[in-house]
């Protein structure tokens, strides 16, 4: 029995660090705007054997998983002491999720978890869930990790066990290792998510997008993203949030929107990367768009080409949740590489890699979403005749 225990253990292990050391490469041309990698980055068997296994031959003989982990997805990340960091919403057999760093020295391979996962301080009210953590590097000195707390709503019958409250959980740290956190986010909508703290102060507040939304999973007459400012964030009272980018009819963000991670400072304005969700008869369909806003009226989008910038391909179609892609991760890194850290199907984490100057071109010289077919076959015509001249010249 203690032979086949080691065996198993042995097989275990060597499995795990196979999965983990196995180089990741780009696959296929691309479309010149950002490159996708064969493998993804993080996924449920990424986590480490003792979290999920007792390994203790005389109290699991059997060696048998004793905690299962369904899925790794919907990543915040962060550049911290030269390694790249990313906070994986880890989720649990149970369905439970929470929070769990993991790292890489070069950013595409080799992401492994740390020893334990993040140790989440509760407030008055304990979160039943909590998920999509976005990470700031805030001008006050502090990493903010903004996150959606999930509970039951307290007005559910007893007979429906699915009514949640959805609302934006504060935790802050200096070493990605110790939290503090900080009361829930107060704003005059019934739920919120996607809530992500911007990194500069503005006007002297902090400054949040946030996403309005009447119930759990409908966003009803909310759904864009907004932006609003607080006086203290150690008591987080947003009073007024503006819609800085709406839900469309006949877009890819016609149902909802949301705030990816926090947006990136280049000279050209801010740029942003979100997502955008329509109803299909299979259900909803989450991609990833961009936009750029002013650097000075951070209310001002100033150019967001037309359509989706990354949405699910091949295999990242299939998962818990199918046809999604969702970003709460990525790091500008000082070389201008950008790393996108995307969840598809609300089951594993990827990677896709550009740079800023790719990223500035792309939001500033796609055409915009003319919102009719007719404008979309123009926008062909002027790109096909544009072609003509570029092939007479040459
Ligand atoms: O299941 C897809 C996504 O659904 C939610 O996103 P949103 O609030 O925009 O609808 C979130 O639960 C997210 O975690 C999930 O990936």
């Amino acid at each position: 029995m203690i032979q086949e225990f080691k065996q198993r253990l042995a097989r275990l292990q060597d499995e795990l660090t196979r999965l983990i050391n196995t180089p990741n490469e780009i696959a296929g041309t691309g479309n010149g705007i950002f490159d996708r990698y064969k493998h993804p980055v993080l996924t449920a068997a990424h986590t480490p054997i003792n979290w999920r296994y007792d390994l203790d031959a005389k109290t699991n003989p059997y060696l048998m998983e004793r905690i299962g982990i369904n899925a790794v997805f919907n990543a915040g990340a962060i550049k911290f002491n030269d390694k790249y960091l990313v906070v994986a919403r880890v989720e649990g057999a149970d369905r439970k999720s929470f929070f769990a760093v993991a790292e890489s020295a070069d950013g595409i391979n080799n992401f492994t978890f740390w020893d334990y996962p993040v140790d989440l301080p509760q407030t008055d009210e304990p979160d039943t869930n909590v998920y999509d953590m976005r990470l700031t590097r805030h001008q006050d000195g502090w990493i903010y990790g903004l996150f959606c707390t999930e509970r039951r709503d307290p007005a559910a019958p007893a007979h429906d066990q699915s009514m949640a409250v959805a609302a934006c959980g504060i935790a802050r740290t200096k070493d990605m290792m110790n939290w503090e956190r900080l009361p829930d986010l107060k704003t005059n909508s019934p739920q919120q998510r996607n809530v992500v703290l911007h990194p500069e102060f503005v006007y002297g507040k902090y400054a949040l997008y946030t996403r309005p939304q009447d119930g759990f999973i409908s966003a009803g007459t909310g759904g864009g993203i907004g932006f609003g400012l607080c006086d203290n964030i150690e008591n987080a009272v947003i009073d007024q949030e503006t819609i800085i980018d709406n839900k469309n009819y006949h877009t890819v963000y016609e149902a909802k929107n949301g705030q990816g991670p926090a947006p990136v400072k280049t000279q050209q304005g801010w740029l942003h990367l979100a997502h955008g969700v329509r109803n299909t008869a299979a259900g909803l369909r989450y991609v990833l768009y961009m936009f750029m806003t002013d650097l000075n009226d951070l209310t001002k989008v100033l150019y967001k080409p037309g359509g989706y910038f990354l949405a699910p391909e091949g295999e990242e179609r299939i998962g818990d949740v199918s046809n999604v892609v969702f970003c709460n991760g990525w790091i500008a890194d000082d070389d201008g590489t950008v790393y996108i850290y995307y969840a598809s199907s609300d089951t594993r984490m990827h990677v896709a890699t550009t740079t800023l100057n790719k990223l500035i071109d792309y939001v500033m010289n796609t055409p915009a979403d003319g919102l009719r077919s007719s404008t979309s076959v123009d926008a062909i015509y002027q790109i096909i005749d544009n072609n003509k001249n570029q092939l007479q010249e040459s």
